[in-house]
């Protein structure tokens, strides 16, 4: 049965084969037998400290590598978070749903703010409550998105739940959509991180960027860490080979131990190479698409305006029912004078 899914992406850098394997592929996959909104997340990603003008340009380019990977705005609602203010009315209604213990909770909030949380600012606090509006502003069921995002929708269940019952049902309660590989990609200098765009602005060898061209990719997962020993094999005692080959495996959609048997006894050098070239040929046409759709900032722009018009008319009954349950009661038509 088709089911309703959304999810979002913060434009705060070059994408990374993380969020391509964990989130971006599914989305692309999920267009054709669902009803979709993909939102580009620019209220989140002022939950750090930016630079306004970065933070405008990575949302355009944002927007053309979520068309690169295969988002098509034809089958698909496409649009910028903060062109559709109702995400920060909905937000402001849920802050008040939501408990500071509930909140104080939240991993991503913990690892972000670094044990220094007297001084970071609150939209980082509350930042997984506006994605719980994003998300039951549309009363989406499916959620496609990595592991590192799990806590964060059972989060918006709970505050779901907690609003249908004081004030009667109006949210549907969504679920994480996690892939069975892939969901967590590492780093390749560091296998204990999750490989993330903030993250390969100090470290660029830490991640492989969707637009990145061939030979950069090549080199980085040449000298990718790999641990002393030359057998290809993932499990107990070598992450970063795991991580490799989980790559690997999503990628070519060959499992593991098939990919094991493959490289057995040809040590780290051939199967990294063999790695580089199956993610070049992946990334490629990606790369040149993305290049291309970058000729024309303009038209992305329009592009963007349309879907947030579309986003706009599946947003508005949630927010006029939320507006009328809690006592807000009817939007005010304002006329200017
Ligand atoms: P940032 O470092 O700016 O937080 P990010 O790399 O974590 O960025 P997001 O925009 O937060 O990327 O996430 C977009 C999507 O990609 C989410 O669904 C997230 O779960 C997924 N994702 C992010 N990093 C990974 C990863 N390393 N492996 C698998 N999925 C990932
Ligand atoms: N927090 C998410 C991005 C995000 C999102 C959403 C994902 C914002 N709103 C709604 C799913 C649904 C992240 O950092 N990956």
């Amino acid at each position: 049965m088709s089911k309703r899914v959304f999810s979002g992406i913060q434009p705060t850098g070059q994408g990374h084969i993380g969020n391509y394997i964990g989130a971006l592929r599914n989305w692309v996959r999920l267009q054709d037998e669902h009803e979709a909104f993909y939102c580009i997340v620019d209220l989140h990603a002022m939950t750090m400290p930016w630079d306004p003008k970065v933070l405008r340009r990575h949302t355009t380019e944002k927007a053309a590598e979520l068309l690169a990977c295969g988002v098509d705005p034809d089958r698909s609602v496409l649009f910028v978070q903060s062109h559709v203010p109702d995400h920060a009315e909905l937000q402001w209604v849920l802050t008040c749903v939501a408990r500071m213990g509930e909140l104080r909770r939240m991993v991503q909030f913990k690892d972000r703010s670094r044990g220094e949380s007297e001084s970071v600012g609150v939209g980082l606090f509350t930042y997984p409550v506006l994605q719980a509006a994003d998300v039951l502003l549309y009363q989406a069921h499916g959620v496609p998105v990595g592991e590192d995002q799990r806590q964060h929708v059972e989060l918006m269940r709970d505050l779901a739940q907690r609003f249908n019952s004081n004030f009667g049902v109006t949210f549907t309660l969504p679920e994480a959509w996690i892939p069975e590989v892939g969901a967590r990609i590492m780093a390749l200098d560091d296998p204990t991180q999750k490989m993330s765009k903030s993250d390969m602005e100090t470290r660029p060898s830490s991640g492989l960027m969707l637009t990145e061209d061939p030979a950069s990719l090549t080199k980085k997962i040449k000298s990718a860490k790999t641990d002393s020993g030359t057998e290809v094999r993932a499990g107990d005692g070598k992450p970063e080979l795991t991580n490799l080959l989980t790559i690997f495996s999503a990628i070519e959609g060959v499992p593991v131990p098939e990919l094991e048997t493959r490289f057995a006894g040809s040590g780290y050098g051939a199967f990294k190479a063999a790695l580089a070239d199956a993610v070049v040929a992946a990334l490629e046409p990606i790369r040149l698409r993305y290049e291309e759709l970058m000729g024309d900032p303009g038209e992305l722009d329009r592009m963007l305006f349309k879907g947030a018009e579309k986003a706009a008319a599946v947003a508005a009954p949630t927010m006029d029912a939320v507006r009328e349950r809690t006592g807000l009661g009817p939007r005010a038509v304002l006329t200017p004078q």
